[in-house]
């Protein structure tokens, strides 16, 4: 195990002290140290981790110092881009301090959605070229190799991180006043939807708590698409689904989902017909893995909304204010319900019980139904 906090330190002792990704549950420690103790200018918690990428890449441009990028192994697809086009040395050649948390390596009991990425993680660093170490007991000594590789070779350098590497350490998680946490918000949620409602919703725990109220509601799965990878295309999903019924497809969106590729709102607006009806549940932060904030208290998710197109944007953040507002969205056309919780959820969550192709199938079933 590595003690977190001495891991944070070596990296700021070797000038390693410039840090942006995505927060990622098996990081959840050293995200929260590094939370925790880097001024807020030198963490920058970025919408996805090709985002992460450019800001080191740009960093480095600025200082010659090498970024420290973070992420779950899922964000290795987000960076392929800017790492294979920008940062290689068959073009800039920028180095940074990848760190990278292994979901789903083989041999550990992992959920489906981690599965392939944990198998090709390795492979997939071998193929983009960047060399790699799996994080153990000598940590400094890789540390040390690891900058003298980006000294010698001005090439981006990768850290692995097996489950359980990083000891414990908790992060004061600034949560807000708002009555309701997203369980409750969903609670409440479901239950002004009809058998011919369809839902999309994000990945993380609001698709563990969509699954777990259904159960307790015997609803069955069939109405719920529950977007277990693919952190961020939640709403594109809806939207290509909205496209295939007349049925209403209602979006269940996260504050960090909604973030990670917002530029497909301008597309999704401009595109969405009637029956896509779009929910957030803003509660600021990536809850789901740890609480580490996002930007979502501090911008206006209405403003963006209806700047792209959307005719009705309705804001929530208490149970009579819900059930209205998605009345509001049934009678309207193209419309938003953004909804604030504050941050929470329950120890004992579990997770889909059912396999993601068995999900697809009954969906597949019910769609096909509905649209006869
Ligand atoms: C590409 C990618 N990066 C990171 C993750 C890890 N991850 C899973 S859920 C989550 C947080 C989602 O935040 P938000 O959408 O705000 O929902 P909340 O958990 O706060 O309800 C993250 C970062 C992921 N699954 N995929």
């Amino acid at each position: 195990m590595i003690e977190t906090k001495k891991f944070y330190d070596s990296l700021v002792s070797r000038g390693l002290d410039f840090f942006t990704g995505v927060p990622d549950s098996l990081l959840k420690n050293i995200c929260a140290c590094i939370t925790e103790n880097s001024p807020k200018e030198r963490n920058i918690i970025a919408a996805n981790e090709g985002n992460a990428v450019a800001m080191a890449l740009g960093y480095h441009l600025s200082t010659g110092k090498y970024g420290v990028v973070y992420m779950q192994n899922s964000g290795e697809g987000n960076i392929v881009n800017p790492l294979m086009s920008l940062a290689d040395e068959d073009v800039y050649s920028v180095p940074m301090l990848l760190i990278i948390g292994w979901r789903g390596e083989p041999g550990v009991k992992d959920e489906p959605q981690h599965k392939k990425q944990g198998k090709v993680t390795l492979s997939l660093l071998e193929a983009m070229g960047v060399e790699y170490c799996v994080a153990d007991d000598n940590w400094s000594e890789q540390l040390d190799k690891a900058v003298a590789y980006m000294k010698e070779t001005n090439r981006p350098y990768a850290m692995v991180i097996r489950k359980d590497t990083f000891s414990s350490y908790s992060m004061k998680v600034e949560s807000t006043e708002y009555p309701l946490t997203r369980e409750e918000a969903l609670s409440v949620i479901l239950g002004k939807l009809d058998d011919d409602d369809f839902i999309v919703s994000t990945t993380g725990k609001t698709s563990r708590e969509v699954f777990e109220l259904r159960e307790a509601r015997n609803e069955g799965h069939a109405n719920d698409f529950l977007t277990v990878g693919g952190m961020g295309h939640t709403a594109s999903i809806a939207l290509g689904a909205a496209l295939g019924t007349k049925n209403n497809v209602w979006c269940i969106d996260g504050d960090g989902s909604f973030l990670m590729h917002m530029g497909g709102f301008a597309v999704i607006a401009q595109n969405a017909p009637d029956n896509f009806k779009y929910i957030i549940n803003n509660n600021g932060a990536h809850e789901s893995v740890g609480g580490q904030p996002t930007v979502g208290m501090d911008i206006d998710i209405a403003a963006v909304l209806k700047a792209v197109g959307f005719k009705t944007v309705v804001e929530a953040s208490n149970e009579e204010e819900i059930k209205s507002g998605m009345e509001k969205l049934r009678e309207n056309g193209l419309a938003a319900l953004i909804i604030r919780t504050r941050q929470g959820s329950r120890d004992d969550l579990g997770r889909p019980t059912t396999t993601p192709q068995r999900n697809k199938l009954d969906m597949m079933a019910k769609f096909a139904a509905a649209n006869k």
